[in-house]
């Protein structure tokens, strides 16, 4: 095969897109307007950019004097956000200042205290080491490596980091699927042929129902709000389920608040209703469902009074909603993140696109499921076979990757993200504190520095081009908006740098993100409508486009009207994952068959708006000043019952262990349930957003595919 990126080539190119330049408003030459060199203090730029954070990736113009951000204004020409931002991007001002900024590479001594290396000795270590596993452990040493993904940073610095991995036969990356909605995804991708949504948010304008099924939009995609006003005003019916009253709640014309994780129970439920009922279309079921005889008995034991008992949704309400499902021509399902997060939730994610598909709700327009976490384009799995060929070594889950660290048969950690996202984060910690050589690329002095051997101070979202992707499946190029400080690099050169020294006969050459999203699009036919042009002028472009000038895929996947599995069809009896007939509570439940009565109530964390995950925002006093800390919800009565008032100070245990926190009573929680947020960071210097990780108090289970977090029993004690 003819190799189209040559070294030669590459620098060609380079050259080329050096004396392009960025996309400034007003004159002026780009090296200018990120402060290379000095301009007239006066002269401001526009230059465009997207918020490194959730995946509604809001794209935004940022303002630049002197080299430095003066404003972010959302940008107006995103069709999905239609401008709009919420506080956790505008935060990203505040985070390229940041004083508590770690900027020079750090090396962790023996005795604990940190010696300033430069960045050239750092990447020479990290590539000694890897030449060193390889040494000694030959074709064996990939599994010895292992990297915590993503890098939140851009497409291009996972790609270049994937192939650090690989110069020494590493596959082991593991992805934050494991902790957020993988089961989601894996159960749609077996059950649909596509393991992300089905279709874009616009298409629930065309809906008759929306279910946000655990889906807190409001929280979660701010921006998304907007998109749920217009659907209400379109005289959609909305139902949330959700056993927490939130922003979301207001938007919903009902509101079914369940036991957290019996919505398993609640979607059989549904199924067993619209059975008895006849409410569906038989020739249609039997063309998306296998082995569609199975659904009748599999269903027949969730009857009205058994759902109502287990979910503690009264009949009444139940029926209202099952009468909203049978009647609704068209309903999409919006699957919240929780229900990947309950052991339980595989069988719960089956169910409800059981449910889906008995009603003929999957394919066509207005039809169809959504999840967050969606969007991630293809090819960048193929792009790596390019340049190293396949490998067939079996990805391991985080699970047996805690093994091996466990048993000192991991050499080299690259820990790219949190480790504070599994569940018993302290066992985790313990595990990664066996592992001899771990670099941590990041920003602050954070929870993962100090379980680090070596520190990569990492540039951040505005300080460096690169392209990022969202829930809509659609990519957003972002320009090199400032300079980052110190010797801060982007995750991809950094990679680039230590794949060149480990090898440099495979290790593609690349100047930057621009050549490896040419080299994406020369090798990948899903990106060969997707140029760097394309992508320069619009503000996203949604992938995949197979033709250079075709036009974007909106809306359903299903476009030839069957799903995208191989039969075309999904089963109730799955070979692998069993039927949905033995709905179970998840493990730790307090009604669970093996429910310790040591504790009573059912602990559920999330996300609230003002933070993204566990690290960056909680280093912002922007977001701090939203912040209570620890506190946990407590409902009126229980707080009564165990004599507590607003802002008592209390011990949150669980079986595994228990964190301090501030009392909230509020109705937002049921009596059954506490909530306590998940965004919380120990090392950070800002008061309000301080705690240690709810995960050090979550125990350490899984399902078959991923980690989970609600659930599980707890108790309250005034301390
Ligand atoms: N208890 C509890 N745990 C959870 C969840 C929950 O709700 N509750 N949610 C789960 C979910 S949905 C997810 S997705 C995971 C997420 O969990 P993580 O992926 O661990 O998320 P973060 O805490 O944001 O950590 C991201 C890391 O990436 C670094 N980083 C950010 N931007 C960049 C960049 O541009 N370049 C480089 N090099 N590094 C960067 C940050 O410094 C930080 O170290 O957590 C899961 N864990
Ligand atoms: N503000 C903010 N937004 C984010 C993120 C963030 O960190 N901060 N992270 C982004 C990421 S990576 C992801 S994956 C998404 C998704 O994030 P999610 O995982 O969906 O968010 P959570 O807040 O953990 O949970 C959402 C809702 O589920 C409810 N819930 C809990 N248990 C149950 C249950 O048993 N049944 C039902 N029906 N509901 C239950 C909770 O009350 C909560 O309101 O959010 C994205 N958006
Ligand atoms: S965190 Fe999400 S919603 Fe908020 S600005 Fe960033 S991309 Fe937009
Ligand atoms: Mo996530």
């Amino acid at each position: 095969m003819q190799d189209a990126y040559s070294r030669r080539n590459f620098l060609k190119l380079s050259a080329a897109l050096l004396a392009g330049g960025a996309a400034i408003a007003g004159s002026g030459t780009r090296a200018e307007a990120i402060g290379h060199v000095a301009g007239p203090a006066q002269r401001v730029f526009e230059i465009k950019g997207y918020c490194p954070f959730c995946q509604v990736r809001c794209t935004y113009k940022a303002r630049v004097q002197g080299g430095r951000i003066v404003s972010l204004t959302g940008d107006a020409d995103n069709y999905w956000t239609g401008g709009a931002m919420c506080p956790k991007g505008m935060s990203m001002v505040e985070l390229v200042n940041s004083p508590y900024r770690i900027t020079e590479p750090m090396y962790h001594e023996a005795n604990g205290s940190w010696r300033r290396i430069s960045y050239r000795e750092a990447v020479g270590m990290v590539a000694d080491r890897m030449k060193d596993v390889v040494q000694r452990h030959g074709d064996k040493a990939g599994n010895r490596v292992a990297m915590t993904m993503p890098l939140w940073d851009c497409l291009e610095s996972e790609v270049a980091a994937l192939m650090a991995l690989r110069t020494v036969g590493c596959v082991q990356a593991l992805p934050p699927g494991e902790t957020c909605v993988s089961t989601a995804s894996n159960m749609l991708g077996d059950m649909l042929g596509v393991n992300s949504g089905t279709t874009q948010v616009d298409d629930i304008c065309n809906a008759r129902t929306l279910v946000l099924w655990g889906a807190n939009v409001s929280d979660l995609y701010p921006p998304y709000t907007r998109w749920l006003a217009k659907t209400r005003e379109q005289g959609v019916k909305i139902v949330y389920v959700d056993p927490r009253k939130t922003r979301t709640s207001m938007w919903c014309s009902q509101q079914l608040r369940p036991v957290p994780g019996t919505d398993g129970m609640l979607a059989l439920g549904a199924i067993a209703y619209i059975l008895n009922k006849g409410a569906y279309n038989e020739e249609r079921a039997r063309f998306q469902i296998e082995d569609f005889d199975n659904l009748k008995p599999q269903s027949a034991s969730a009857t009205m009074d058994k759902v109502a008992s287990i979910t503690g949704i009264s009949e009444e309400e139940l029926g209202t909603f099952y009468e909203t499902l049978a009647a609704s021509e068209r309903t999409i399902v919006w699957l919240g993140g929780s229900l990947s997060r309950q052991s339980n939730g595989i069988g719960t994610v089956r169910s409800i696109i059981l449910l889906q598909a008995l009603r003929d709700n999957l394919i066509g327009q207005g039809k169809g499921m959504l999840t967050f976490q969606s969007g991630k384009p293809g090819g960048i799995d193929e792009l790596v076979d390019h340049f190293f060929g396949e490998n067939a070594t079996p990805k391991l889950n985080f699970r047996r990757i805690r093994l091996a660290m466990e048993k000192g048969r991991l050499d080299i950690l690259f820990l790219n993200s949190s480790y504070r996202r599994y569940p018993d984060a302290r066992g985790v910690r313990k595990a990664i504190e066996k592992v001899p050589f771990v670099v941590h690329m990041g920003f602050f002095l954070d929870e993962e520095s100090e379980v680090s051997t070596l520190f990569i101070p990492a540039a951040f979202g505005p300080e460096s081009a690169g392209c990022g992707y969202g829930n809509e499946n659609q990519l957003a190029w972002r320009e090199q908006i400032v300079r980052a400080p110190g010797s801060c690099v982007p995750a991809w050169q950094f990679y680039r740098d230590v794949g060149r020294l480990v090898d440099p006969r495979r290790y593609p050459d690349f100047e930057g993100p621009e050549d490896i999203c040419r080299m994406m699009q020369a090798h990948v036919p899903s990106w060969k409508g997707i140029t760097m042009e394309r992508l320069k002028a619009s503000s996203t472009l949604v992938w995949p486009i197979y033709e250079q000038g075709a036009a974007e895929r909106k809306g359903t996947v299903f476009s030839e009207g069957r799903l995208l599995t191989p039969s075309g069809k999904m089963r109730v009896q799955d070979r692998v994952f069993g039927g949905i007939n033995r709905w179970t509570y998840p493990k730790g439940h307090p009604l669970g068959r093996k429910a310790s009565k040591d504790f009573p109530l059912i602990l559920l964390q999330g996300k609230q708006l003002w933070h993204w995950q566990q690290t960056l925002t909680n280093f912002t006093h922007s977001m701090g000043q939203f912040s209570n800390g620890r506190f946990v919800q407590v409902h009126p009565k229980t707080a009564a019952g165990l004599g507590l008032q607003e802002g008592d100070r209390v011990l949150l245990e669980t079986a595994v262990g228990g964190l301090e926190a501030l009392v909230e009573i509020s109705e937002n929680v049921r009596p059954d349930f506490v909530f306590t947020p998940a965004n919380c960071c120990r090392t950070t210097p800002v008061r309000e957003n301080c705690s240690p990780s709810i995960c050090d108090i979550l125990p350490n289970s899984w399902d078959r595919i991923s980690a989970q977090h609600n659930g599980t029993g707890c108790r309250l004690r005034k301390i």
